[in-house]
């Protein structure tokens, strides 16, 4: 037997994206954004299908990415922080209730938020995994959200939604 295997392609062409970026470790989360951006471009994004919104930090994430995923002008959500268990006794709470709150998103619309979110023990780690020595969870998360997109117009499962974005946003496909 041989089983079918579907997987997404590689192309952001006819997509449109939000970046909900935590301004918290801003030299970092930066660097992120940059990353996600460079990802998006390199896969062939129209010019214009991307906006990007800031939040003060990682616990704001879930909330804004709601509210992109909600306002169905976006095919993906790539959430973007920073959370270094060194500067904080909240760490758990702050990187938990991120991924957490990122997880329930996706689960609750349906559109998918991608966790773009460096989780580290020091800052070093950190900066390694925001461009450096470990490369780029910004750029990462934005390939995983261009390959997840594919997967779901080809399982057909954004088609009941995007007939009705169709009408608003005439530049989804
Ligand atoms: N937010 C982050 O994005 N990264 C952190 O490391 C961090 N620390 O260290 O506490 C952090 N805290 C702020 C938090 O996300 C909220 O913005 C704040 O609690 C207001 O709701």
């Amino acid at each position: 037997m041989q089983p079918k295997i579907h997987r997404g392609q590689l192309s952001a062409k006819g997509f449109r994206f939000a970046i909900v970026a935590s301004r918290w470790n801003d030299f970092l989360t930066s660097k992120l954004v940059d990353g996600a951006v460079d990802a998006l471009q390199s896969l062939g994004v129209d010019d214009d299908s991307i906006e990007i919104f800031m939040v003060p930090g990682a616990l704001e994430l879930p909330l804004t990415a709601m509210k992109a995923a909600q306002s169905e002008k976006f095919d993906a959500v790539i959430a973007i922080g920073v959370v270094i268990r060194g500067e904080t006794p909240h760490f758990d709470y702050v990187a938990g209730g991120a991924a957490k709150g990122v997880s329930q998103v996706s689960m609750q619309t349906g559109v998918p938020v991608m966790f773009g979110v460096v989780t580290t023990n020091t800052l070093e780690q950190a900066i390694n995994r925001s461009g450096v020595k470990a490369g780029n969870k910004g750029y990462e998360a934005a390939m995983s959200a261009v390959e997840i997109v594919n997967l779901y117009r080809q399982m057909g499962g954004q088609n009941k939604e995007l007939g009705s974005r169709e009408k608003a946003f005439p530049h989804v496909v």
